[in-house]
């Protein structure tokens, strides 16, 4: 296992380079000028969004340098050509939000397993190509994977070789898709890389997601559906470290490593909600408290001395990270306002409508929730959790 530079000139595959994380990358790469070329695959499913690269377009030399193709990476006759032209794969396209794994896991399987596959037999084939000596080089594939392929860590941070334990249908699915990644290293030779990235904020959020939906909804005095009690714990990692970081692994990470990717900051949800609202100007009586989500993972925490070693350091602290996204979305509600429109509204009735119908009122940001729901009455309509 040698360390791998790529070329300065890359041809890149970016695989969901229309989503959050995707398109940060695809971003701040061309923005560099230096010479390297990207093809952005993405099915533009609800997540994916031209928009999120509108600055690329906007820039005629960076526009220059990149190819969108519309379609689906578990579609091989789309993946083999693309692969075929490409110095690396980088695979962001992925359902990415676990409520809506809860609501419906199928769309998981077939892009966050069966797709990474697909590319993985893909990046094979050109392997085969290069050992005929009829392309240059194999290419080499990173696949961009999560912190909660650890499931909740209560305690402690979890390092590269510790066990998957992931608890929901989408870090199950993203557990899969990398493990698979894995085998393609071992048993074929495959240059592949991994990173587990932790919880990502920023610009560009999809306002499913706690930050950008807690911020849209407080803009329009609208309630924040908090689950349960609120003091579960995330990582926040700025979405352009997070992309800069998989940029760097990409250019020096060692074939067949998985690197962690922590923000260094973590929070629980209360202390999140708060700091966005005092931002915000915006009052605490906004938060609900709404019934928890099922299999809740209490806890993410990773050690990053690896990906440490191999030279990276994130640029962001939370403070700035969170002022920028906060002032990022007041300026942009042409952005997100499309967002929550039409298919937008199904889901928000289906994950929300119960909930906030038999949701409570919360004291504030500072109060603990007793870790035992306080015994009542059962009523019609009673919502058990976070009462
Ligand atoms: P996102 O949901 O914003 O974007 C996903 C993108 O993939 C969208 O553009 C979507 O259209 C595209 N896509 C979905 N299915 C596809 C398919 N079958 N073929 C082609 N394109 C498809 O997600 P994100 O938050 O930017 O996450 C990107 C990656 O990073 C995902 O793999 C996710 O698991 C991982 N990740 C995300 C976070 C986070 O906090 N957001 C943290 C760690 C890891
Ligand atoms: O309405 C909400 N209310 C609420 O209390 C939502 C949407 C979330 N939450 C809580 C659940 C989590 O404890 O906020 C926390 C963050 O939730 P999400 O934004 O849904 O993120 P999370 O489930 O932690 O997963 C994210 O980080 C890891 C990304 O969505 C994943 O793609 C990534 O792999």
């Amino acid at each position: 296992m040698t360390e791998r530079t790529t070329p300065r000139h890359q041809r890149l595959l970016v695989t969901g380079g229309a989503g959050f994380i995707g398109s940060c990358f695809v971003r701040d790469l061309l923005a560099r000028r230096d010479g390297s070329r990207v093809v952005v695959l993405d099915k533009l499913t609800y997540a994916g969004n031209r928009a999120n690269l509108a600055p690329v377009y906007a820039d005629p030399e960076q526009a220059a340098r990149l190819e969108f193709v519309v379609g689906d990476i578990a579609d091989a006759a789309v993946v083999g050509p693309l692969v075929a032209r490409s110095d690396a794969v980088v695979n962001f396209a992925a359902e990415s939000h676990v409520d809506r794994s809860i609501l419906d896991p199928e769309a998981f399987l077939r892009t966050d397993v069966l797709g990474v596959h697909v590319l993985l037999e893909a990046c094979r084939l050109e392997q085969e190509r290069a050992r005929r000596g009829e392309r240059e080089a194999a290419p080499r594939f990173l696949q961009v994977s999560t912190d909660e392929v650890y499931g909740s860590v209560e305690t402690g941070e979890s390092r590269e070789d510790d066990r998957l334990e992931p608890r929901s249908p989408y870090s199950s699915a993203k557990a899969a898709g990398e493990l698979l990644a894995r085998s393609y290293f071992v048993t074929y030779g495959l240059d592949v890389v991994i990173t587990r990235g932790s919880n990502t904020y920023g610009p560009y959020h999809h306002p499913e997601k706690l930050i950008p939906l807690f911020l849209t909804n407080a803009i329009d005095d609208q309630p924040l559906p908090l689950y349960g009690d609120g003091l579960q714990r995330r990582d926040w990692l700025y979405v352009a470290d997070h992309a800069g970081a998989i940029g760097h692994v990409l250019e020096h990470g060692v074939s067949g490593e998985i690197y962690n990717v922590p923000g260094g900051n973590e929070r629980t949800n209360r202390t999140v909600v708060a700091a966005l609202l005092e931002r915000l100007g915006k009052p605490w009586s906004l938060v609900r408290r709404v019934q928890d989500r099922p299999g809740h993972d209490r806890r993410y925490a990773m050690d990053g001395s690896r990906l440490a070693a191999l030279g990276w350091r994130n640029r962001t602290t939370f403070e700035a990270g969170l002022a920028e996204t906060v002032d990022w979305f007041r300026d942009n509600e042409a952005w997100w306002r499309p967002i929550k429109s039409g298919e937008w509204n199904d889901y928000y009735d289906r994950q929300y409508r119960a909930r906030l119908a038999g949701s409570t009122a919360d004291a504030g940001p500072g109060v603990p929730a007793p870790a035992v729901p306080t015994p009542r009455p059962a009523s019609p309509g009673s919502s058990g959790e976070g009462a």
